[in-house]
């Protein structure tokens, strides 16, 4: 049974911690996905959607959008991308540093136990663990690079949040004069997908061992879905502070409406990723080289 909170008694999940990891220790699980969302960052200071009084949500409300989302729609971005540049100056931090969750995926990494980290987070805290960019799905786009949406020119996220500081209101193409409003290549509401990620999930779940679903509401669809892929021997491993959420539309009644784990293989942990990912190394014996993974800052 699991071994936090009333989490077994209380969704039927059957498995405990240390199962999981005994199974990682007798190289049962050799395969293992990871789905993240904003949960895993905010210990670096990145604030999610939907906590109370810090989620971003709350934040919204000074900035007279005429709903909320609109901040994060691709058509109200190329209209008034002001609202958008005052919330990213005001949430995303000055200096980023990785968590010691991120740090476990390059664990998992260097183990060759990581398939692949499907992420819904834009933050790029992924990137800063060195982990290889083929093994990083961000759903939702990422803030490592942006695109200039006149002329066209990329750059990285090092150039972004030093012009974040020179510069006031939306930043602008600095490339031969050319003053284009720069977006990060981010997938906003109304933009499709990365190829990558729907191209990749067949292959990748189809001999998965484990899939750990961190810091998630599970609430944004397609990404909320995944939970459903990979085989019915796939072991499930929610961490989250909060339960997972209802699942609205099509979707939604595919999965029954509500997101649940209550297969005799799932884990769930109500508890902080940082907190149980110390956990699962401390059982395996791998405290020192999650202490010891090196790491990027960016920023000051
Ligand atoms: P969400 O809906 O805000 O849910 C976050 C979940 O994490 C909540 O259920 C919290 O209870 C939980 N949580 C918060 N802190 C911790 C912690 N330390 N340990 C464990 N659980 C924690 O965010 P989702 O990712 O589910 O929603 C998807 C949205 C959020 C995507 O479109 C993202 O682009 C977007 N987002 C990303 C970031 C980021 O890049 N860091 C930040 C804010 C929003």
């Amino acid at each position: 049974m699991g071994n936090t909170l009333n989490t077994s008694s209380s969704t039927g999940a059957q498995l405990s911690l240390k199962s999981i990891t005994q199974k990682i220790k007798s190289c049962e699980t050799k395969k293992i996905i990871i789905m993240s969302g904003a949960g895993i960052s905010t210990s670096a200071g990145v604030p999610d959607f939907r906590s109370p009084n810090l989620g971003i949500y709350f934040k919204l409300q000074k900035y007279k959008l005429p709903y909320p989302e609109a901040i994060f729609e691709s058509s109200y971005f190329n209209k008034n991308p002001e609202p958008f540049y005052a919330l990213i100056r005001e949430l995303y931090p000055k200096k980023l540093v990785p968590t010691t969750t991120h740090k476990f995926f390059k664990l998992l990494e260097n183990k060759n136990l990581l398939t692949r980290i499907y992420t819904q987070n834009i933050d790029a805290l992924e990137h800063l663990v060195h982990i290889d960019s083929q093994k990083i799905i961000e759903a939702h786009g990422t803030f490592q690079t942006n695109t200039c949406l006149k002329c066209g020119h990329t750059n990285n996220l090092k150039w972004f949040k030093e012009q974040l500081d020179k510069q006031t209101g939306a930043v602008k193409c600095l490339k031969d004069s050319c003053n284009g409003v720069i977006k990060p290549d981010l997938v906003l509401f109304g933009d499709s997908l990365p190829l990558r990620y729907f191209n990749n999930i067949k292959p990748d779940f189809k001999d998965c061992d484990l899939l750990i679903i961190l810091g998630t509401s599970l609430t944004v669809q397609p990404f909320a879905s995944l939970i459903t892929e990979g085989p019915s021997k796939m072991d499930r491993l929610f961490i989250n502070l909060t339960k997972p959420g209802k699942v609205g539309g099509l979707a939604g009644l595919f999965m029954g409406g509500d997101v649940t784990f209550n297969r005799e293989n799932d884990c769930i942990e109500m508890d902080y990723c940082d907190k149980v990912v110390e956990k699962i190394c401390l059982d395996l014996g791998w405290q020192e080289e999650l202490k010891n993974i090196e790491f990027d800052v960016l920023g000051e």
